[in-house]
């Protein structure tokens, strides 16, 4: 079935064309310095902004018109599936991202959910076999259901903390069966409200050993992928343990973690710990643990995680700078951690947030290379 009826494919166009649905500047096989503009910015879109939320706020309801949501349970995880290769298809992006439960519906024990994700992941693959599309990187959702109220690794219930490890096993076994480049920890809430009723020094050790866990087991099976922890100073907890790069690599080389783990870097995360997103980019290049982008931007006026699509030139020319830096992303790429407004809720919209988002990044390059 075709979900979005009124999208062919969308082509470069040139700085000259009045098509929305059409790249101004990205033209993926131009090259710059010797790459193609595709090799440089090896854009993801997320699974989560663009087919799995409805535009919920505290204050409201959702208002996005998705097509597939007229189904439920596995039903509705086929259709997403359909229609999220076909997006990516039609857009001309190379990767795609996930957390477990954005792909499959979560059940009452583990055991049902990792038997849903199965059916989905041998889906997947599939799709991916046949579109070319490639999995940048997949991660476990470790903050939504209420089991996570006090964090997952840094819990105060041994219960929870198996069931997290239990959750990054199967995440584990998935990134090797869909070849993921990358695995992605973050720490939603591994952090705390208060210092009068937290252990600190325990939910540091649990979060080491933790970590620790996972990269035995990657190599158990053989998982050879990249990981990478994406810092985040606040919200939902008012202190999340993973704050910036620099207190993130502080935190790795306090318990040995160095040399397993680079970080994923994302704009609006950079802002709320009061950087720039160049900063944190610089301070994970300067120390060799630049690894991936979550690429995206806050409100300038807004003190919260707005998750905005990236327009700003400025920003992503200094972003791309210290990319290219850097020689590159490696394994990571530019993810699009980024959801269109709670008024852009017609399907068409995901188009447009794309192409400007990637048009921006283009922008970006070029603007280095000519200056
Ligand atoms: C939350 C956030 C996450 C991670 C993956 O602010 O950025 O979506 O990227 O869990
Ligand atoms: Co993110």
């Amino acid at each position: 079935m075709t979900w979005f009826k009124t999208i062919s494919s969308v082509n470069f166009e040139g700085l000259h064309s009045n098509n929305p649905i059409a790249f101004k500047i990205y033209d993926s096989k131009e090259r710059i310095d010797g790459k193609t503009m595709a090799e440089h910015m090896r854009f993801a879109v997320a699974y989560w902004h663009t087919f799995t939320m409805d535009g919920s706020d505290p204050f409201g309801k959702g208002t996005m018109m998705r097509p597939w949501e007229r189904y439920s349970g596995m039903d509705l995880a086929k259709a997403r599936l359909e229609a999220a290769f076909e997006f990516f298809t039609k857009l001309g992006v190379p990767y795609f991202c996930f957390h477990d439960i954005d792909i499959a519906p979560e059940e009452a024990t583990l055991r049902e959910t990792n038997r849903n994700i199965d059916v989905i992941v041998e889906r997947m693959k599939d799709y991916m076999k046949s579109s070319n599309m490639k999995l940048l990187w997949n991660t476990a959702n470790m903050f939504t259901h209420p089991r996570f109220v006090h964090g997952a690794a840094s819990s105060n219930s041994a219960d929870i903390f198996a069931y997290s490890a239990a959750k990054v096993k199967k995440g584990l076994e998935v990134a090797k069966e869909l070849g993921a480049e990358n695995y992605v920890f973050w720490g939603g809430r591994e952090g705390y409200e208060t210092l009068l009723n937290t252990n600190m020094q325990l939910e540091l050790d649990n979060l080491g050993r933790f970590f620790h866990m996972a990269v035995d087991y990657a190599k158990e099976i053989s998982y050879e992928g990249q990981f990478l922890i994406e810092p985040k100073p606040k919200e939902p907890t008012s202190h999340q343990y993973d704050f910036d790069v620099a207190s993130g690599y502080a935190f790795l080389q306090n318990y040995g973690l160095e040399k397993q783990f680079k970080f994923n870097v994302e704009a609006n995360h950079a802002t709320l710990a009061g950087h720039s997103f160049e900063h944190e980019l610089r301070y994970a290049r300067v120390h060799g643990m630049l690894g991936s982008v979550d690429a995206n931007q806050g409100h300038p006026l807004l003190g919260w995680d707005t998750d905005e699509f990236p327009t700003d030139l400025q920003m992503t020319t200094l972003a791309m700078y210290e990319i290219l830096q850097n020689g590159g992303l490696g394994s990571g790429g530019l993810n699009f951690d980024a959801k269109v407004r709670r008024t852009s809720f017609e399907p068409e919209d995901l188009f447009r947030a794309h192409i400007a988002g990637m048009d921006s990044f283009a922008a970006g390059s070029r603007l280095h290379i000519k200056c």
